[in-house]
């Protein structure tokens, strides 16, 4: 009827919807805008220098210790896990911080991990790998706590140490140090003394560098299986414009969950492709060998332990994209090449998504969240009404 009016009431009532529209999707991208500020802030002033233990040990420290006082700031448990290395000279310490759900410390509970190493190799200041997956977890945590809703499960936080292994020292050798003590060691002991189990693990490593420029994208893997999967990235003119994200069979649940997440927020622009592995729990040596790429980060543990846990890895394919091609583990990976306004946005989209993957399966329970969709729906209904009323004026 309207639109067979062209009427100047029509224009009005256009405006009006448009106006009401506008000021009830904003809180969606002031999200974005909050979250990215939030996020530069942080990796500006604390990961954007040297973290290696050797290569910068005060760095290493004090970014250690900011971790820690951040999960103490939002009221986690915070153990501080130091391990031994394969060097008597060195020690290892992952951060863990605990948000215990309301099943805490009993049989049904099933812990929700999120994953980052806060290490650097000894030469680069390591903005994107991996201050980024850092920023992303410690702001994830922000805004879970910001929901003020008790959770059922436990949630947990680490930052691992020692992922990286080209060092001056013989610390770790093998890398993913951290990650494999933090599983081996104080998760088994956890998980022993109250009889809890995992739900899921997310690993964010190296994940902000978003680039949509033609060919930024290289193909980085070459086994026959993902022949489609590189096919889809061609025909899109190989551009770097998606979290790249690795599951088995077994992390199927967890992967749906994450990309639902992803999805249901705005800024379609920022992809996520994930691929699965034809692999159930452990995997073997020899489908280790067969995806050397896939293997190389902190879920690595989670897989192989025994029983290996549902753990996912997101990652923005390291050194196969776009600037990361020159300054993967170099210079360049600093703060001017990386603080651009998309690259922080892509990271703020993958911290909401973490946000939400991680409120959804771990339940909010609290009364005040429902409160929270209250207000929701009340604003909608006013919003509806409003419209019933410009409408019934403008016709
Ligand atoms: C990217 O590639 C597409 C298709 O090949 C082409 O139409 C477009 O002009 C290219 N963009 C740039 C910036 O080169
Ligand atoms: C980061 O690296 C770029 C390219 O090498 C350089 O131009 C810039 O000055 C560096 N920024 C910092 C903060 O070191
Ligand atoms: C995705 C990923 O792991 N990114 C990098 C983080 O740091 C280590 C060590 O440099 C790299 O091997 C990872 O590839």
């Amino acid at each position: 009827m309207c639109f067979k009016m062209a009427s100047k009431f029509c224009i009005y009532r256009t405006a009006v919807v448009v106006l009401l529209l506008a000021s009830h999707c904003q809180s969606a991208d002031e999200d974005y805008v909050k979250t990215a500020s939030n996020l530069r802030t942080m990796i500006q002033n604390k990961f954007s220098k040297n973290r290696n233990h050797a290569g910068n040990m005060a760095y290493h420290e004090a970014a250690r210790n900011f971790i820690k006082s951040t999960f103490e700031d939002n009221e986690l448990d915070v153990n501080m896990v130091s391990f031994a290395t394969s060097d008597p000279q060195t020690m290892g310490y992952n951060v863990v911080g605990i948000l215990p759900g309301k099943l805490a410390d009993t049989e049904d509970d099933e812990y929700l991990i999120v994953g980052a190493h806060f290490d650097t190799t000894p030469t680069t200041p390591g903005v994107d790998n991996n201050g980024s997956g850092l920023s992303a977890m410690l702001e994830a945590l922000r805004q879970l706590k910001a929901m003020s809703c008790t959770f059922e499960n436990t949630v947990i936080f680490a930052a691992f140490d020692m992922k990286e292994k080209e060092e001056p020292t013989s610390a770790c050798p093998s890398g993913l140090c951290g990650s494999k003590n933090f599983v081996e060691v104080w998760l088994k002991e956890q998980l022993e003394s109250t009889g809890s189990k995992v739900k899921g693990i997310i690993i964010l490593d190296t994940i902000m560098n978003y680039d949509t420029k033609n060919q930024s994208q290289e193909i980085f893997l070459d086994n026959d299986e993902f022949s489609s999967f590189n096919a889809e990235i061609r025909d899109a003119d190989s551009k770097g414009d998606f979290l790249f994200g690795v599951g088995r069979k077994s992390d199927s649940k967890l992967m749906a969950a994450f990309r639902k997440a992803w999805n249901d927020l705005s800024k379609p622009e920022y992809k996520i492709k994930s691929i699965e592995l034809d692999i159930e729990g452990a995997p073997s040596e020899d489908q280790m060998n067969a995806y050397p790429r896939l293997m190389d980060s902190d879920h690595k543990y989670f897989w192989t332990n025994d029983p290996s846990y549902s753990a996912i890895y997101l990652s923005d394919t390291d050194d196969k994209r776009g600037v990361m091609r020159q300054c993967y583990h170099s210079d360049c990976d600093n703060s001017t090449v990386m603080l651009t306004d998309s690259k922080l946005t892509f990271l703020a989209k993958s911290t909401i998504a973490v946000t939400n993957c991680i409120s959804e399966m771990a339940v909010c329970s609290d009364p005040e969240s429902s409160a929270a969709t209250s207000a929701y729906v009340i604003q909608t209904v006013l919003m509806l009404f409003m419209f019933g009323l410009a409408s019934f004026f403008f016709m």
